[in-house]
């Protein structure tokens, strides 16, 4: 009998730390490239992305220059979310920043466009 719940209330236990975990099956991970150079940038990129409804978690490496992202797929997309970072002045795989946003960036943060589309 004391055996069963204590095996119950572990099982319990089980089951809230996989939820608090966000297991949230709505979500999906994706790494997607960004435009950047420094610390300066990654906080940038990541309040950007971490601003968005619906965005878990953000992590921008600086050397990789790649950002992992987990959102609910029901509250955004990648496509919102690059939208918002080229708003900041980033460059992404879909979005390129406009000019003066990039411009008014910290001359630190100048970073190497990303080629011109054909
Ligand atoms: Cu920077």
């Amino acid at each position: 009998m004391k055996k069963t719940s204590i095996i119950l209330s572990m099982l319990m236990f089980m089951a809230f730390a996989t939820l608090a975990m966000g297991s949230n099956p709505g979500n999906k991970t994706e790494k997607t490239k960004v435009y950047g150079n420094c610390g300066m940038c990654k906080n940038r990129i990541e309040k950007a992305v971490n601003e968005l409804n619906g965005v878990e978690k953000a992590n921008w490496d600086k050397e990789t220059k790649m950002l992992e992202v987990t959102y609910d797929t029901d509250k955004t997309d990648i496509k919102k979310i690059q939208k918002a970072i080229s708003d900041v002045g980033h460059d992404t795989e879909l979005y390129s920043a406009k000019d003066e946003v990039y411009n008014n960036l910290h001359s630190c943060c100048k970073y190497d466009r990303k080629p011109a589309d054909k």
